[in-house]
């Protein structure tokens, strides 16, 4: 059982690149469990919604402000190895912001606009930009079915404007291209089980997923305790404690959630 702890060098990394990658964070059970329970979970398709990219293609999401103690996407929420990793990333308690499985679909799955999550959290009331993102791969991604692609290092430009693209937030295009000359963009070819945690003000996006494979993720958000919107009720919650649970959970929530959805398929 892996016990993940951040070390210093992936905290420097994270200053300075504004992410840390961590191949097979999640093990084979661990995310063969998290593969069958969200495809075979019906509430998480039927509470998606699509967003509208700009050329009009739509990609889908379900996002949860909530935590539900008792399914895997919580306890990979509060585990030690994402949300402990998450603390030591950003150097303060974090809380529980929201968590999202993107359904990026074969063949229809429109793009993410280049962005900075902070872009539009900072409407929400947070002051600093203390906040980042732990995605995890369900499905393989790569370029074909739109991995996520990064500009590395371009947290450093701090927050940049923000307008409507589409139906989704898009960061300041002249800003973005400019950006582009300067930082290295990446493509996050990950594998199952695979993590990306990315600083809330580093430049990313996807491609629509032209090939014939999905693209799933699960996306954990965190904010720091002493980001405490100066809002309430704003689309995400405010400060509250969120409780970490040992990375083992994982594995022992993910089975009893798969039992219980195996018991609600009609006929079983
Ligand atoms: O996973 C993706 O394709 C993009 C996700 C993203 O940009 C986000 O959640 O901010």
């Amino acid at each position: 059982m892996v016990e993940m702890t951040v070390s210093d060098a992936q905290v420097d990394e994270f200053a300075r690149l504004g992410y840390v990658r961590i191949n097979g964070l999640f093990q084979a059970d661990e995310v063969d469990l998290l593969y069958r329970i969200s495809k075979a979970d019906r509430e998480l398709v039927s509470q998606s919604y699509g967003r509208r990219d700009a050329a009009g293609q739509t990609t889908r999401l379900t996002l949860r402000n909530d935590l539900d103690d008792s399914t895997i996407y919580t306890a990979i929420v509060r585990s030690q190895r994402v949300a402990g990793a998450m603390a030591r990333l950003l150097g303060d308690e974090v809380y529980h912001y929201h968590h999202k499985v993107m359904l990026k679909e074969p063949r229809v799955g429109g793009a993410w606009e280049w962005h900075q999550d902070y872009g539009y959290w900072y409407d929400n009331g947070c002051l600093y930009p203390d906040m980042a993102s732990c995605l995890i791969a369900i499905d393989p991604a790569t370029r074909e079915n739109g991995c996520l692609q990064i500009l590395e290092g371009s947290q450093r430009l701090g927050r940049i404007n923000h307008g409507r693209t589409g139906e989704q937030a898009g960061a300041d295009l002249q800003r973005v291209q400019a950006a582009m000359q300067r930082f290295p963009l990446v493509y996050c070819e990950m594998g199952p089980g695979d993590a990306l945690f990315f600083h809330g003000n580093l430049l990313h996006c996807s491609a629509q997923n032209t090939s014939d494979k999905p693209r799933w993720s699960l996306i954990c958000c965190y904010n720091t305790k002493h980001n405490d919107p100066i809002i309430t009720g704003g689309r995400h919650p405010n400060y509250s404690y969120l409780e970490l649970w040992p990375d083992q959970r994982v594995l022992e929530v993910g089975r009893r959630h798969w039992e219980t959805l195996q018991a609600s398929v009609p006929g079983s």
